[in-house]
């Protein structure tokens, strides 16, 4: 089977040396190119959770290479989604799957619109992976991957799941994808700005459990129009156990300040205020934390 990444951070070249190992073929989608790139062979050292290495070689293509485009997996930053698949609209072949694998949400309704015919899923991951420079990725820790649909002929693709478990370990369909998506959203939307601001590892929310229960209080009422049953005490414990499993990393949106990136407070905690503004629910908090990320950003340099 092919597959194509688009967006070979930690979670695309985890993705995509795993699927490799296990003898699929893989690609890399570089926009920046019409035409398969000069430098056509991308080299990549993965080093596995038991310390072992694994060399690999990965083909690189254009986004005007279209038939040599697969299972296409987006996992660039969220800000980056929509212009990354803007040449394609129009133009990708209609039975490619595009999979969507980024944190944040608020993509999915421009990929409905932009490709209606195409297979569309929305994916979660919790799996661990550091890239360590652009030949460099580290696999850190196993985790859930989950797929699920987000138009009927994404429903066809269940399929893909058994190459990602073999690649990844546990990988399943899930029927409700829009609530997994959910879920990871509020845990990032209390963890990443958290430690951005305070400029700490994931495990000080240990020790500041009053500002992550807050939070949660206070999405509380969304996250009841959005039918999720649990108080926000469950919320909090959720957070404070993601906090504690991954208490000596950095949150993506803390490496995003440090290295003066863009982060994506607008598709966590901005999405989150919009969802709650159509609801007529204030989140004074989260748009205090907010403003605060966009200050630190406001100074970045680095895409
Ligand atoms: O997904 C993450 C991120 O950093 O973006 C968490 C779960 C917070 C782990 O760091």
């Amino acid at each position: 089977m092919q597959w194509t990444i688009l967006g070979a951070g930690a979670i695309g070249s985890l993705f995509a040396t795993q699927l490799l190992r296990i003898g699929q073929s893989v690609n890399l989608l570089d926009t920046r190119h019409a035409q398969t790139p000069h430098q056509q062979l991308h080299p990549m050292l993965l080093e596995l959770l038991d310390g072992s290495v694994c060399m690999c070689e990965l083909p690189c293509i254009g986004y005007r290479d279209l038939s040599a485009i697969g299972n296409l997996l987006v996992t660039t930053k969220v800000w980056q989604v929509i212009p990354a698949l803007k040449p394609l609209v129009g133009r990708l072949p209609e039975t490619s799957p595009i999979i969507l694998l980024h944190n944040g949400m608020g993509t999915a309704e421009w990929l409905l619109r932009h490709f209606p015919h195409n297979p569309l899923l929305a994916g979660v991951t919790s799996c661990g992976a550091l890239k360590t420079d652009s030949k460099h990725i580290r696999h850190t820790g196993f985790g859930e991957t989950w797929l699920g649909a987000l138009n009927s002929s994404g429903e066809q693709c269940r399929e893909l799941v058994p190459y990602l478990a073999d690649a990844l370990g546990h990988t399943a369909w899930s029927e409700h994808i829009g609530e997994r998506q959910w879920r990871k959203l509020v845990i990032n939307a209390v963890i990443n700005p958290l430690t951005a601001v305070w400029n700490q590892p994931n495990g000080a929310l240990l020790d500041r459990t009053e500002e992550v229960a807050a939070l949660c209080q206070e999405l509380h009422p969304l996250l009841v129009k959005q039918g999720f049953r649990e108080t926000p005490e469950t919320w909090c414990r959720q957070v404070l156990q993601v906090a504690d499993r991954t208490a000596r990393n950095f949150s993506s949106m803390h490496q995003d300040i440090a290295y003066h990136r863009k982060t994506e407070i607008d598709y966590i905690t901005g999405y989150l205020l919009q969802q709650a503004e159509k609801q007529g629910i204030d989140l004074p908090k989260h748009r205090q934390l907010y403003l605060k990320v966009k200050a630190l950003e406001s100074t970045c340099t680095n895409e």
